[in-house]
């Protein structure tokens, strides 16, 4: 690998949202069929990816996955290299749950090293109670894993920091079928009610925006008009830090989740206080009561006459 040319940009960090994780379906007559082929044993089909949040491209930092899966699979390490707009993913068939190690391997620019995360296949419903492993299997039987991560690149190089930073833009042309290039206010609007459509990216508008907050800091006053409507329904832009605002099928993490979550921890952290009130108050209580015997002990000591210590 080539040593990167450039300084650093000091005090810099750049983060990228991505999602990875796995996806279950047992295998049933009419709703999965088992292909030909497939081990008589083979009770899923499942898939494990890593891709960008909102199915956005993040294949100008990620060049290549390698999915390390169990022994027992044929050709079990996987190499996947990245295609542009394309989630790093593998489809396989099986029996049984393992950790699945997924080695991340950065563009050269970066000079970043691979790195490893690791996921665990869930084949079967999962949880802490039985009532969301019910939940789980309510939804069609399908067992989905995923998990939201952020990659930091920290003081990036300066070519690295400009592939990061540069040409930010909204993922869909806004029109499902329009021929052209995005603008102009009718595209702006449709695109309020078309989501993103990931893959069907053509225009060359130049939004660009800070890798480390999301804010747009383009000149051009119009494009900006644009890239504001399609997040405010919670579409991402290319090449940004951006999370969705809100869910959509298929894409559970936004901002919306986040709140979701952060109210889940406030009403948690209420109940925790008052647990420990209670069990403050508690040992107030026999702290008392140990005083209390204490004495009645010494006084009966006391009536008894006998001398103390023997
Ligand atoms: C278990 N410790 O006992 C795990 C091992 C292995 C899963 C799970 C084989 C697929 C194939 C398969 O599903 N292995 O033969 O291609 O649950």
């Amino acid at each position: 690998m080539a040593p990167p040319t450039g300084k650093r940009v000091k005090g810099v960090q750049i983060f990228r949202p991505f999602v990875y994780g796995t996806t279950a379906k047992p295998f049933d007559e009419k709703t999965n069929p088992k292909p030909p082929g497939v081990p008589d044993d083979h009770t899923h089909s499942w898939t494990v990816f890593v891709k960008g949040i909102d199915d956005v491209d993040i294949t100008y930092w990620l060049r290549r996955v390698q999915f390390k899966l169990h022994e027992s699979i044929p050709n079990h390490v996987r190499m996947i290299e990245g295609e542009k707009g394309k989630p790093f993913e593998v489809h396989e068939t099986g029996w049984g749950e393992f950790e699945i190690a997924i080695k991340l391997y950065y563009v050269p620019e970066s000079a970043e090293k691979p790195q490893t995360l690791y996921h665990h296949l869930r084949l079967h419903p999962y949880g802490r109670t039985e009532a969301e492993k019910e939940t789980m299997r309510l939804a069609g039987g399908e067992i989905i894993s995923w998990a939201y991560e952020e990659q930091i690149f920290n003081e990036p190089y300066e070519p690295f920091y400009e592939m990061l930073t540069s040409g930010a833009m909204p993922p869909a042309h806004p029109l499902p079928h329009g021929p052209g290039g995005v603008g102009g206010g009718g595209a702006a609007s449709s695109a309020a009610s078309t989501p993103t459509q990931p893959g069907h990216h053509k225009s060359n508008s130049k939004s660009s925006i800070s890798g480390g907050g999301g804010k747009v800091k383009d000149k051009d006053k119009d494009k900006d008009k644009e890239v504001q409507m399609i997040r405010s329904e919670g579409g991402v832009l290319e090449r940004s830090a951006m999370i969705p605002l809100v869910n959509r099928p298929g894409q559970p993490f936004s901002r919306e989740t986040e709140q979701v979550e952060i109210k889940k921890l406030q009403e948690a952290m209420v109940k925790v206080e008052e647990m420990v009130k209670k069990s403050k108050e508690e040992v107030q209580r026999k702290e008392a009561r140990l005083k209390e015997l204490k004495a009645e002990a010494a006084a009966a000591a006391a009536a008894a006459g006998a001398p103390a210590g023997k």
